[in-house]
């Protein structure tokens, strides 16, 4: 192959210095919407942000929302992920609803994908199924889980 001046290797070179500052745009561009999600109860976990709107209703409307917005219910899937939804808890005074429910069959509790959760932190005593009506999942401002009835109001909580 012939060489006029500009080689490939010259021209990948030129190509890499362009990736790297466009990379560098990007990391300055991530690292402020990570403030904007976590101002003011917001929390970014990993890869993970978990974000309220203020709003308040039943399982079904929250797990609606969060889909609309391009997101799902909060469902932490380790305890560094269930401890940033207790900060946002403790910062409304408010339990929130998980993504987790046992609706489809009583006792196995899952994602909103149907898989079964590979991390939990019940409240002693719970879940208790109490009057054989509760399929959802709240969180309480001690970071710990309660299954209650689907069509109480709780506090929403996205994560994207
Ligand atoms: C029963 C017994 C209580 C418990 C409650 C919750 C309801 O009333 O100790 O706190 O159920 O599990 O979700
Ligand atoms: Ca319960």
């Amino acid at each position: 192959k012939g060489d006029s001046g500009l080689s490939e290797v010259t021209l990948l070179k030129k190509q890499v210095s362009v990736l790297q500052g466009q990379l560098t745009a990007l990391q300055a561009s991530l690292s402020k919407y990570q403030k904007v999600a976590a101002f003011p109860s917001g929390r970014i976990v990993g890869n993970k942000a978990f974000v309220t709107s203020g709003y308040e209703g039943n399982f079904d409307d929250l797990k609606q929302r969060c889909l609309q917005a391009g997101g799902q219910l909060a469902s932490p899937r380790n305890a560094a992920e269930n401890a940033a939804i207790q900060q946002i808890v403790i910062l409304h005074n408010k339990p929130v609803f998980l993504g987790i429910n046992d609706i489809q069959t009583e006792g196995r509790f899952t994602y909103l994908n149907g898989d079964a959760i590979v991390y939990s932190n019940w409240q002693q005593g719970e879940p208790n199924n109490d009057k054989g009506r509760e399929n959802c999942v709240e969180i309480f401002v001690n970071g710990k889980w309660n299954d209650r009835s689907c069509g109480e109001k709780r506090l929403i909580l996205c994560e994207f």
